[in-house]
């Protein structure tokens, strides 16, 4: 898989604000957020687009979900709600193709996406 931004960002060699890292997965701040808060979780190990998640990667992609989860709960935006989006290629508008896994928070989000 070739290399994308997003390993650039894991191997330090590009800057960015993290938010949350474990052995799995890392967390940072989009650096152009469409929210007040607006952090990226990514699985420290390259999955091209969600069609290449393997079933045995089942649990990698649960880690980004409760880690987001725990962000949210952390940062006080639990019970005001958030919203978290994958996106997929082309049409659900994927730019980088590392899988990873927006949370959107502190604004009302408005349904239907565009
Ligand atoms: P997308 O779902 O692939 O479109 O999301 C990619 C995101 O990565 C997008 O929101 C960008 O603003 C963000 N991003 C970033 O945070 N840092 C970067 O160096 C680059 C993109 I390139």
């Amino acid at each position: 898989m070739p290399d994308t931004i997003f390993d650039k960002i894991l191997r330090r060699e590009i800057p960015a604000r993290v938010a949350y890292e474990d052995e799995h997965v890392l967390a940072f701040h989009d650096v152009n957020p469409q929210a007040p808060v607006h952090v990226l979780f990514i699985p420290k190990t390259p999955i091209a687009t969600l069609n290449d998640v393997q079933p045995g990667q089942a649990e990698l992609v649960g880690r980004l979900v409760l880690a987001a989860a725990a962000f949210a709960k952390r940062e006080g935006f639990a019970e005001a709600g958030y919203r978290t989006v994958f996106n997929c290629n082309q049409d659900g508008g994927q730019s980088v193709y590392h899988i990873h896994l927006h949370l959107l928070a502190g604004r009302r989000m408005a349904w239907p996406p565009g």
